[in-house]
Order: C-alpha cells, then structure tokens, then sequence
C-alpha cells in the first residue's frame, strides 16, 4: 500500500471520532489534508473547526466549514492531527509542517487527539527526525547554543518564518532516551516557545492505515 493510501485510509478512520454538532480540532499536513477533505462530507453535522495554520484554515474554508477561534469555543472533544515521527509510547515529533505551536495549544486543548500517520512515520526511539523547535528570533542565537548544550546539533530553518512570526531550529542527532524530560528541559530555554517533542500529552489514538495501533504500556 503506498503511503498515500495509507495517509488516506487513516484519515477516513480518523472521521469515525468526529461527534454531530461538535467543533473538531484541525492539525496540518498532508495527512491531515486528507482529513479536512472527509470532513467536509460531514459539514451540516459539525458546527465547524479550530485550524493549526492558515494553510488548513485554507483548505477548510474552501469546503465551506466554519473556523473558529479557540478562545470563542473551549474545550475541545477532538482532535487530528498527524506527525514526523511516533514511537511505541504515542509519543511525537511534530513541526516538520512548521505549525507545532498551534498544534500543541489545541491538543492541550482537546479531550482525545486522534494522530493519524503512515507506517513510515513508526519509530522505536525517537529523534532519527529533527526536533523542530520554535523559537523567538532575538532569540535564535542564545537557544540554539542551550540546544547544543543538550546534545543537538541545532540548524536554522532559515528562510521560514511560522505563522506566529517566529523561526524554527531543527535539532539533529539527538540521542533521546526520555523524551519527556527534554521536552520540558527545551521548554524552560527562554526564547522558546515550543518544543516539537509531544511527550509529556501524548497521543490517546495513534491510526495507522485504517487501524487504531495499539499503544505499548
Ligand atoms: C503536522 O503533521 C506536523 O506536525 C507534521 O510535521 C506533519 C506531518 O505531515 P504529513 O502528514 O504531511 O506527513 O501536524
């Protein structure tokens, strides 16, 4: 099965979760653009979505779904979104679409996250994937010296720009043994402003092609 397939296959599974009459928490990516295009099946049944990025805002706007603000809506029931990278424990590396921290204020936000990948996004440990980190521009400098003194090798994602009007680091050849422990040691960098590791709130639902996988306790 192609990856594609397989992305498609997850994100139909992803749209069993979706409740009538409720507001759905978007992510961002190709996965997740498969998503929004299976939501919009559904638009009379749904009151509308939270996006991460303006380019799911786009897409969910062009199918006519109403996107809504999170601080008009609240808790959240649900959301999708997809990932770089995801080991046993449902833990991600996210940011590789450059929107991690609008997707981590509406995981936060939402009572299940539903992350929907293809088999190539599986890993055992992780880190083989950049850690996306975003970071205040004045800031580049000061955070990307902390990263190295976490064992990173930080490289400048030089040229984008979030849709927060920040810059993003991608920290390479990390040898991460407790993912949750350097998410908040990265977190407390000032400058930072969000770590692509989303370890300490995990994913409650990890899809596979059209499978819920189970998650290793
Ligand atoms: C987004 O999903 C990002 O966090 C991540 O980079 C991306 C993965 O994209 P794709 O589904 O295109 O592989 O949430």
């Amino acid at each position: 099965m192609s990856r594609d397939e397989q992305k498609k296959l997850a994100a139909e599974k992803a749209l069993e979760y979706v409740e009538d009459g409720s507001v759905v928490g978007v992510g961002t990516g190709s996965t997740v653009a498969f998503f929004i295009d299976g939501l919009a099946r559904m638009k009379g049944r749904i009151e509308g979505a939270v996006s991460s990025s303006e380019q799911s805002t786009r897409q969910l706007q062009s199918h006519g779904i109403p996107v809504l603000d999170l601080n008009a809506v609240g808790p959240l029931k649900l959301y999708v979104d997809g990932a770089d990278e995801c080991d046993p424990y449902n833990r991600l590396i996210k940011g590789g679409g450059a929107a991690l921290t609008r997707e981590k204020i509406i995981a936060q936000a939402s009572d299940r996250f539903v992350c929907i990948i293809d088999e190539a996004k599986q890993v055992e440990f992780l880190g083989a994937f950049p850690v996306p980190v975003e970071v205040i521009p004045m800031a580049r400098s000061l955070v990307g010296r902390a990263l190295v003194a976490l064992g990173g090798q930080p490289v400048w994602r030089e040229g984008v720009v979030t849709d927060n009007g920040n810059w993003i680091l991608d920290v390479h050849n990390w040898r991460i043994a407790d993912p949750v422990a350097l998410e908040a040691k990265v977190n407390q960098i000032p400058g930072v402003v969000t770590c692509g590791l989303f370890a300490a709130r995990p994913a409650d639902e990890v899809i596979i092609g059209g499978k819920v996988r189970p998650i290793r306790r």
